[in-house]
């Protein structure tokens, strides 16, 4: 007779256990790295740039000096005399600390104080005085490129113009005879504006010196501690045992604290030269101008089709703008991240990509922000092309998708850039979300509306993402292999703490991890603790972005829970005198084979485990697994948006979204749901609202919450979610895929989509995000597509 646990109610797999970490949250008990207060604590504060190109003739500190409180004001040069003035980024680039010889975009940091308090400091910036002799501006790649363009990086000996790179992945040849073989060629041109992760935490440092241990700890808002402790030991040449960070509660990240920004070297540098330990806390201005844009990329494309709607062919050429540093973290072997993932979920012989990057006059940009390394753009470019494909041929939108979709019985299917799928149901999620928007009825209504003039339209977009970096083999960073990691230590009386090589920053890892431990030892999930972000504690990882941690660091998490159940069962067969072959595993408890009431819980060994194990037997109950996933996973989904525009304003409503999403195995609906929201709340923001862009002078415009809107409950619209869907990743040890950023992925092109839709029969074929108003109006009057490609005029 069994007498296993029920796996739901000790909190496992598929309980919607309510995130545990909220409890301190929404008692405001959080501990964030602005919350720490170190004994003889200084304040830092940095001076940016307000020109976008300009060389430095002179920088007279001498007045901040004098401020009362000021403890050292640090310049480039002064940085320069240790060899920091530049520092590596983490795509072989070189970035400015602190300027030196010119400023290269607006909000570049100069210089900074370290002081008393931070109003010191601040005070002590603007008593500065930077003489700077202003020079032409790059905002764009066409001017980046243009005969007789500034060279930007001209720091750079190697640097003949403002090309970064050109890079090309795909058949060319078949590409080349898809097209001549094409009936019809439909293209498509549009450009994926800059947004900004805007975590409600801005970026921020404590690094404390202790010249008596020599050891330096930082407190810092990294959402990959691990990389940041081998980058601080690589460039300020301090040995890496020394060096721990402790990334504490972070307020967001979605991409925003990958990156490492000058403000933690300077106060890695203000903490070693005072001896003190130095904070600073990035302002929101700071945050929003210098740190972590993504996007920015204009798309090209066509796509060869046949007359009876299948998918032959697709050429991609994409220009990057990549600010004034290549700093984007992003897996070396590919240079415009993971852009090739476009069109993995249909089934095309061919299809070719070519990528180029350059330097502009604008802060250092490119993949961050719930992207899967630049993945949001692909699928934006591929599902704003199967619009646009299937109005040129005058099919179905649904239908053409359907018929070109790659089908359950192909799997595991190679897609035209290389890649290995090797799951999904797409047509299945396709039909869900068909039925609960209720296509039919929406097209018949759509097209009576018309007859009275208003103006309907529906929006699907769908999305595959790759999920998980690595596989080691394809996916490094800098030459670090991508693998994760999960240490697991039960204490003798059954409880348990588990620590990965991810860095939770508001997806309920705390939550989740110790539901997968319940899962595989019956453990209940309110007896195990769960502590990321100290790189003294955790096992060494790569940190969460790329919605990697469920794939990677919660596979290892899977994975040393069954190695510890492998020492317990060892363990259960002393404790009940037979041999191990004897012993059976039903969740919590190991039972003699012939006799099932003779059992033995996962507690009672983990207390034998301490005190009474068999000879010769190791002591303890831990151990530590490092995880190198075969493949990525392959999370699906289908997003369906119904609005209805105005055609005398360009305003624009959502009536209906539907949301079909299959990340496989979900560990915790409830948190996978919250995911879905709020990457469908991004989604909808920057497709709606969201405007930060740039003029000639390469002044940043929107670079305020006026302008960047951040969506509350109130202008968000609601989300209808479905799970039905569940295809388990066939090689992830609980069958889980990713999910953190596949609405904001797939979601912005449902919704253009849409609004197009509902301007159907105009001619307008694009109009790039975000769909403000005035763009629609734009549009609908003088039926022509609307670019939003910087330069825009000042006063937009
Ligand atoms: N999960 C689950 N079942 C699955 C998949 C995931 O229950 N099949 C759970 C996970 O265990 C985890 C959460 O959902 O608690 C997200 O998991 P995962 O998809 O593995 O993504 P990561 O944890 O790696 O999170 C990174 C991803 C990224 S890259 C960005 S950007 C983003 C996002 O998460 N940033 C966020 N969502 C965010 N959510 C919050 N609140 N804050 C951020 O900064
Ligand atoms: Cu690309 S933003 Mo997330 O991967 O941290």
């Amino acid at each position: 007779m069994s007498q296993a646990l029920d796996e739901i109610k000790i909190g496992g797999l598929g309980a919607s256990r309510k995130r545990v970490e909220d409890s301190r949250f929404i008692r405001g008990k959080g501990n964030y790295t602005d919350d720490i207060t170190l004994p003889g604590m200084l304040h830092m504060e940095i001076l940016r740039s307000p020109l976008a190109h300009a060389r430095i003739k002179s920088i007279d500190t001498s007045k901040a000096w004098d401020i009362p409180g000021v403890h050292l004001v640090l310049t480039g040069e002064m940085m320069a005399t240790r060899n920091l003035a530049w520092m590596p980024t983490l795509s072989y680039d070189t970035q400015a600390v602190l300027a030196t010889d010119k400023v290269r975009f607006q909000g570049q940091e100069v210089a900074c104080v370290i002081a008393d308090d931070p109003y010191i400091a601040k005070d002590a910036c603007e008593a500065i005085d930077v003489d700077y002799e202003p020079l032409p501006v790059i905002v764009n790649p066409r001017q980046a490129v243009a005969d007789g363009a500034p060279v930007i990086r001209d720091d750079k000996e190697s640097q003949a113009g403002n090309v970064i790179y050109d890079w090309e992945v795909g058949d060319k040849a078949g590409t080349d005879r898809a097209f001549e073989q094409a009936d019809l060629v439909s293209k498509l041109q549009l450009h994926y504006p800059r947004s900004h992760p805007s975590p409600i935490e801005c970026c921020g440092s404590i690094a404390d010196f202790n010249r008596a241990t020599s050891k330096l700890t930082v407190y810092m808002t990294t959402q990959a501690p691990h990389i940041i402790r081998a980058a601080v030991a690589l460039v300020a040449e301090l040995p890496e045992h020394m060096i721990r960070i402790i990334s504490p509660d972070i307020g967001g990240g979605f991409g925003n604290k990958v990156p490492v920004y000058p403000g933690y070297v300077c106060s890695i540098l203000a903490s070693i030269l005072l001896e003190r330990p130095v904070k600073w806390i990035e302002d929101k201005s700071g945050n929003l101008i210098s740190t972590g844009f993504a996007r920015d990329v204009y798309l090209d494309g066509e796509m060869a089709l046949r007359r009876d709607g299948k998918i032959l062919g697709v050429r991609i050429h994409t220009d990057a703008d990549h600010g004034a540093f290549f700093s984007d973290a992003q897996p070396s072997k590919f240079k415009i991240g993971l852009m090739h993932s476009a069109f993995a979920a249909y089934d095309i012989p061919a299809a070719h990509l070519t990528a180029r990057g350059t330097y502009s006059n604008k802060a250092p940009g490119g993949v961050a922000y719930r992207c899967s390394f630049r993945v949001t753009e692909a699928m934006f470019f591929q599902e704003r092309m199967m619009q646009a494909a299937a109005d040129d041929l005058g099919m179905d939108q649904a239908t053409f998708r359907r018929m070109n979709f790659v089908r359950d019985e192909d799997f595991p299917h190679r897609t035209p850039f290389g890649f290995l799928t090797d799951s999904g149901q797409y047509a299945k999620c396709l039909d869900v979300g068909l039925k609960a928007i209720d296509y039919e009825e929406f097209r018949r209504e759509q097209a009576e509306a018309r007859k009275r003039g208003r103006l309907l339209g529906l929006g699907i977009s769908t999305m595959t993402e790759p999920l998980g970096a690595g596989n080691s083999r394809e996916y490094d960073i800098l030459g670090i292999k991508m693998f994760d990691s999960a240490d697991l230590k039960v204490h003798m009386t059954g409880k348990a703490i588990v620590r990965t090589g991810a860095k939770t920053q508001g997806q309920g890892h705390e939550t989740t991890w110790a539901k997968i431990v319940s899962h595989e030892l019956g453990i209940p999930a309110d007896d195990i603790v769960v502590e990321e972000g100290d790189t003294d504690t955790a096992p060494f990882g790569m940190g969460t972005y790329a919605s990697r941690s469920t794939p990677v660091a919660g596979a290892a998490v899977a994975m040393v829970s069954r190695k510890i159940r492998a020492k317990a069962r060892k363990l259960a067969a002393h404790l009940l005198e037979v041999s191990e072959e004897d012993v059976e595993w039903e969740l919590g408890r190991f039972y003699v084979r012939s006799a099932p009431d003779r059992g033995v819980t996962i507690q009672e060994c983990a207390m034998a485990a301490y005190s009474n194990m068999p000879d010769g037997m190791e002591p303890g109950l831990e151990n530590t697994a490092y995880y190198d996933p075969p493949n990525l996973t392959w999370p699906f989904a289908v997003y369906i948006v119904t609005v209805e525009v105005d055609p005398e304003t360009g305003v624009w409503d959502v009536l209906k979204m539907v949301a079909v999403d299959d990340c496989g195995v979900r560990i915790n609906p409830m948190i996978v749901e919250g995911q879905i929201m709020g990457g469908l709340t991004e989604a909808y923001a920057m497709a709606n609202m969201q405007f930060i862009t740039f003029d000639a002078d390469g002044n940043c415009v929107g670079s305020n919450y006026m302008d960047y809107l951040l969506p509350s409950a109130w202008e968000t619209p609601g989300f209808e979610l479905h799970s039905e869907v569940v295809t388990p990743c066939p090689h992830h040890p609980i069958g889980a895929k990713g999910i953190g950023e596949c609405a904001a992925v797939g979601g912005p092109a449902a919704f253009v989509n849409a609004v197009i839709d509902a301007l159907s029969g105009t001619g307008v074929r694009n109009i790039d995000m975000p769909l403000l108003p005035d763009r629609v109006w734009e549009a609908i009057t003088y039926r022509r597509d609307v670019s939003g490609a910087p330069p825009v005029r000042s006063d937009d």
